[in-house]
């Protein structure tokens, strides 16, 4: 059995292609840059990011955009040599199609499909090489609340323009459940399938499947619908939905598809948001789509990510919130530290200087050494978004820790000596503490700060729930990161372990 989660963290709306024996994969980003990870595998279970597709400024609006904006839910292909990626920059430049001959990039600055208001496009080839682009009737291209949704609809797109070649189709929208997305269209044998996702992003999410004999229909729905949700059962894995058909290196099929991993019983809550799952599929005799339910299976033994910057360059792993890391990190400044330029946004604004690298598992242990001089101010931190984040931070000899909850919050403040660095730490535990139902809610967060004499301060324990995609109702995931608010702030021997 693969591992479950394939991908763990802020990993959401994966596609998924197979090139020869290599296989690449995408994700959606929202507003963190650089956008859209490209990571790529041989076997369908290790997989190693090799780049993004959005990787500076122009290819998306992400600099502006407002929460929930951005990077949704990208689709990639390849034909003769090319790879596409589709994907909607909502309430930013609109549906767009970047291209690649090394999907480990540079892509394209991107082109709009012009005209077409709608989110999760798909890219499929008739045999007369026309190029099919399917969606989701959902106008968050606007900037202007979504309104009615129009179902899956299609057009024909000429890929070198952006220029949109019909008018758009109504497909097969699923068997009556919220929220059509995430259509897919595969050519097997005779048929064309339509695989879509229905019953929205949360616990109801699930696939269903459609054919017909051409890639704009009709499309007659397939009689086990939906093929795959863990909608009203106990799995751990819930939400599954939004998937993308593979063939496994043993000739068989497998989905890739998101999911989350609540904690809890009535109410439960999902510290990482969606992540990346997979299970095996398979035809049946008579032509239609089966899939396994998605199991867990976390990779065995403790993970461990630590980063002393020795190089010239950040890691594919760190983000930036609507800003590319580059314009507020430096890596020349001082040797073996990152230092990270304050402007006076703080957590709490849309571009803050802070350097996020992806929380993925439930109980995870992440600490850094931190020195902000005389002047500067800068800790470490755990988001949600701009309303849900949880901070340590030090300023003139005093280290301050701070629980930021849709506009409530709450500070703990200690005196440290003020001439030396401090370890900031946030530790991810199981919810036991006095006041907390064991294990019903999330994890509980402890944020602490060691000075070099070696004392450990606890400065708080906030109840983990309210960065959750539950509670923040944002589409990403936690995100842990360095940041600066002012002046020039030094941090080192960033260290995360983790285990499920
Ligand atoms: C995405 C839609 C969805 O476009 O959420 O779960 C949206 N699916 O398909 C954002 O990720």
């Amino acid at each position: 059995m693969r591992p479950n989660p394939l991908i763990a963290g802020f990993y959401p709306d994966p596609s998924v292609v197979k090139v020869g024996a290599d296989y690449y994969l995408v994700n959606s980003t929202f507003e963190y840059l650089p956008g859209i990870p490209v990571f790529h595998s041989r076997d369908l279970v290790d997989w190693k990011q090799i780049g993004h597709v959005v990787s500076r400024e122009g290819q998306l609006a992400s600099h502006s955009v407002p929460t929930l904006g951005g990077a949704w839910a990208p689709t990639i292909r390849h034909r003769d040599g090319v790879f596409y990626v589709v994907v909607t920059d909502a309430m930013g430049r609109g549906m767009l199609v970047f291209t690649a001959s090394d999907p480990a990039g540079p892509w394209s600055d991107g082109i709009v499909i012009d005209g077409v208001h709608g989110i999760d496009p798909d890219l499929a080839w008739d045999s007369d090489g026309r190029a099919y682009v399917t969606y989701s009737g959902l106008d968050v291209t606007s900037g202007n609340p979504p309104g009615e949704h129009a179902g899956i609809l299609q057009v024909t797109v000429d890929l070198s323009t952006g220029a949109v070649l019909s008018s758009p189709v109504s497909l097969w929208s699923g068997t009556g459940l919220k929220f059509p997305e995430a259509p897919h269209l595969y050519m097997r044998g005779e048929y064309w399938y339509l695989v879509i996702a229905e019953g929205g992003t949360e616990r109801g999410h699930g696939i269903s499947v459609a054919r017909g004999l051409h890639p704009a229909g009709p499309f007659e729905s397939g009689p086990g619908n939906p093929i795959l949700s863990a909608r009203s059962t106990a799995r751990p894995i819930q939400n599954t939905g939004h998937g993308d058909l593979v063939e496994t290196p043993d000739g068989g099929w497998a989905i890739v598809m998101l999911g989350m991993r609540p904690t809890g019983i009535t109410q439960a809550f999902s510290a990482m948001g969606r992540e990346t799952f997979i299970t095996d599929a398979r035809w049946t005799d008579d032509g239609w789509l089966e899939a396994d339910p998605v199991l867990l299976n976390p990779r065995a033994g403790r993970f461990e990510f630590s980063d002393s910057f020795e190089g010239s360059s950040l890691g594919l792993e760190w983000i930036g919130v609507r800003r590319y890391p580059s314009s507020f990190a430096s890596l020349s400044a001082l040797p073996d530290h990152v230092v990270l330029t304050g402007d006076g946004s703080t957590l709490d604004d849309l571009r803050p200087a802070f350097l996020g690298y992806r929380q993925q598992h439930p109980l995870a242990s992440v600490s850094v050494v931190v020195d902000p001089g005389a002047s500067g101010v800068g800790g470490l931190a755990v988001r949600y978004d701009e309303l849900h984040h949880y901070e340590v931070e030090v300023s003139g000899g005093v280290v301050t820790a701070r629980a930021a909850v849709a506009g409530i919050r709450q500070e703990w403040s200690i005196d440290v000596p003020c001439d030396s660095p401090v370890t900031l730490g946030l530790d991810f535990v199981a919810s036991t503490g006095e006041g907390f139902l064991p294990n019903l809610t999330s994890d509980l967060v402890v944020l602490s700060a060691t000075t070099t004499d070696g004392s450990r301060h606890e400065l708080a324990r906030v109840d983990g729930r309210y960065l959750s995609q539950e509670t923040a109702a944002s589409f990403t995931g936690r995100v842990i990161g360095l940041y600066a608010t002012r002046g020039e702030v030094l941090f080192t021997a960033f260290r995360y372990t983790g285990r499920d």
